[in-house]
């Protein structure tokens, strides 16, 4: 189902060649879907998906190794069947559920999003997925939650990363409630129509498109409303350089490196470096989550 949440990524643009040589026509198509669809920065309309190649060969997955190769290499043993996802905490609806019951009944979307690493290096995916705030709709957030915390699964026997101790895992990640309720939040089960491949984070994963990429946790096992700012993994291995928030900020640069551009994988017309938007491109529907708060202390 086409989403004005594409902006000016539409479907149409992940079919290579042909549609980038019409991509004026497109353009002139996509402004139909809403006024939301001429919103994008100038610069985006450069912009095309990357391959499903790309997408599942240079991955950051550190459960499967750290090299940007090993989750293509090594994720094919990370086992998806009877997935099963423990909702706890401050919801009504506190459980196991199973990967379809979590997404049974919500609308299922193809969202072409700017997806930005924090050591800037940034891809164009076109995912597959429903918005996290209908999962967050269905297991009832109780009045005083404040936060949703996620956790990846760990399978020591699969994952080499684990097995290495590379990071203190379960990989953990978190967001305050109203910017998991945003409609850009996606609970992501799919790239190109297919089910999301291990590398990318089977069966379901977070996508964040303001925020840098650690913040997408993968291969979800369990969800938990809190009141309390969740531990996150990269936090807790590196407080000074990897912050809570992690919104997108081409002025606030990491301690050892600029964060005012990128490198945009892929072969061809990519590979090539771009200056690095505010809140990766999002800043007209994230901007005013953030309203009066230090982007700079609150990185
Ligand atoms: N469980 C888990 N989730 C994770 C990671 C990880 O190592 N483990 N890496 C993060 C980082 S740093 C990035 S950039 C993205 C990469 O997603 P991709 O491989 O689908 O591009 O996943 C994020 N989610
Ligand atoms: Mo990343």
């Amino acid at each position: 189902m086409a989403s004005r949440w594409n902006k000016d990524l539409t479907w149409n643009d992940v079919t290579p060649k042909a549609a980038f040589l019409n991509r004026r026509q497109i353009m002139a198509g996509a402004v139909g879907l809403g006024a939301a669809s001429i919103a994008g920065p100038a610069l985006s309309q450069e912009l095309e998906p990357n391959s499903f190649e790309d997408i599942t060969s240079y991955n950051n997955f550190y459960e499967f190794g750290t090299g940007k190769s090993d989750p293509a290499k090594n994720a094919h043993a990370l086992d998806t069947l009877d997935w099963k996802i423990t909702v706890d905490g401050m919801v009504d609806n506190a459980g196991e559920y199973t990967f379809a019951e979590l997404i049974e009944g919500l609308t299922e979307e193809e969202r072409i999003y700017r997806f930005r690493c924090v050591e800037a290096w940034a891809m164009i995916v076109p995912w597959n997925g429903v918005e996290l705030g209908g999962i967050l709709n269905k297991i009832g957030v109780q009045s005083g939650a404040k936060y949703v915390a996620f956790e990846t699964a760990v399978q020591p026997e699969n994952m080499i990363g684990v097995q290495r101790r590379v990071l203190d895992f379960p990989y953990r990640e978190g967001l305050r409630l109203d910017e998991a309720m945003h409609p850009l939040t996606l609970m992501a089960t799919g790239i190109y129509g297919e089910p999301m491949p291990n590398q990318n984070g089977a069966p379901m994963r977070l996508v964040v498109p303001w925020k840098y990429g650690f913040k997408s946790i993968k291969s979800i096992v369990r969800i938990t409303l809190t009141d309390q700012e969740p531990p996150t993994s990269w936090n807790m291995q590196n407080a000074r350089e990897y912050g809570f928030y992690s919104n997108v900020n081409p002025q606030v640069s990491h301690p050892r490196w600029s964060q005012a551009s990128h490198r945009l994988i892929g072969g061809g017309l990519f590979n090539r470096r771009e200056d690095t938007l505010m809140f990766n491109g999002y800043e007209t529907e994230v901007a005013s989550l953030y309203d009066g708060m230090d982007l700079s202390e609150k990185f």
